[in-house]
């Protein structure tokens, strides 16, 4: 093996390269490795113990629960607060913000924004699901509990965001806006190691995913785009490929290598669209840019909206620039 820099030694090297990786960002993104670690662990044992199924209950959103959600979302909150860099905690799968007001808690700079366990409902049938992270520096003054105003920044305001895929195999992947890198772990010896340094998605795709079987609700300009996706154009690399998984870290994480665009548009049940601001679009657009790709929920760049809540869902497109910037068009000639 040519290069065997692990996650550690990585986060370690980055920050003595780039004076705004402090150390206890540092130290953060080695608690989110040791969680990782953790939930990668109980997930790879799902078929095998008795684990899986609904735990009874409903999270924030009124959506059943996967016991595992519960499991993720406990240790992900344990490993922040067993820390002193954080001062509160955003999940997708509590109503409200957790304040850390114990120990460190109030002298901590940064906040989290997590969904612990992305696309859970797919463990039954064991296909890939994921964690989400976002983390922001506080706004509020230091010495104090963190406040609601921590949590509602917008998504150019985030220090560092990245993912975890348990796939395959499992990876992480992060940036703390110096470019995407993904690590991918041995669980022989229990170490994430340096796979993938400095992703770049292609400046040309030819996947696009979306959940079709919602296409009579789609707005008039994603009805067109998708026939536009369908058109026979070799010359244009068209008809593009569908490819769609319904777990959104996978199928983030295989366009971001191949080229390709991921849309979650507004439908009927879901009118502002399905995924959440602040724990799915933000950190995945801050990645998506990071690696040269575009975010938009069709007429804004995803990461210049003001949050006004901390459930609040936008419409997601995200994925190859010249792809979004396609769906833009559509849209804006198509407004229903
Ligand atoms: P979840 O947060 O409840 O798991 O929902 C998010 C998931 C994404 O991973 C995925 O891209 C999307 O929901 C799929 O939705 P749908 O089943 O409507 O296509
Ligand atoms: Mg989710």
């Amino acid at each position: 093996m040519s290069d065997m820099r692990t996650l550690g030694e990585f986060i370690v090297e980055k920050q003595h390269e780039c004076p705004s990786v402090s150390g206890e960002l540092s130290s953060l993104l080695s608690s989110i490795r040791l969680a990782a670690k953790i939930v990668n662990r109980e997930i790879n044992k799902a078929g095998l113990v008795d684990i899986i199924g609904a735990s009874g209950n409903e999270n924030a959103q009124g959506e059943q629960q996967q016991k595992l959600d519960v499991y993720a979302n406990e240790k992900f909150k344990a490993a922040m607060a067993a820390r002193d860099q954080v001062c509160g905690v955003g999940s997708e799968e509590d109503d409200d913000v957790v304040i850390f007001s114990e120990k460190h808690g109030p002298n901590a700079k940064y906040v989290i924004l997590i969904d612990p366990l992305d696309g859970s409902s797919n463990i039954d049938v064991n296909v890939s699901v994921g964690t989400i992270f976002s983390i922001y520096r506080r706004v509020s003054p230091l010495g104090q509990l963190a406040t609601m105003e921590d949590f509602l920044q917008p998504g150019n305001k985030q220090v560092a965001a990245g993912y975890i895929i348990y796939g395959s195999s499992t990876m992480l992947v992060y940036t703390t806006g110096n470019g995407v890198h993904g690590f991918t772990y041995d669980p022989s010896i229990g170490v994430f190691f340096l796979s993938h340094e400095n992703i770049t998605i292609l400046n040309k795709g030819s996947i696009y995913s979306i959940n079709e079987g919602n296409y009579i609700t789609f707005p008039k300009g994603i009805k067109q785009y998708l026939k536009y996706c369908q058109e026979n154009k070799p010359e244009d690399n068209r008809p593009y490929t569908s490819r769609y998984i319904g777990s959104l870290v996978a199928d983030f994480h295989r366009n971001m290598l191949k080229g390709g665009i991921y849309l979650y548009p507004s439908t009927a049940t879901y009118p502002s669209g399905k995924l959440r601001l602040l724990y799915e679009c933000n950190p995945m657009s801050f990645i998506m840019e990071q690696a040269g790709g575009k975010a938009s929920d069709g007429k804004q760049r995803i990461l210049d909206i003001k949050p006004i809540a901390l459930h609040q869902r936008v419409p997601f497109f995200v994925g190859t620039t010249d792809m979004v910037k396609k769906i833009e068009e559509f849209l804006e000639r198509n407004s229903d």
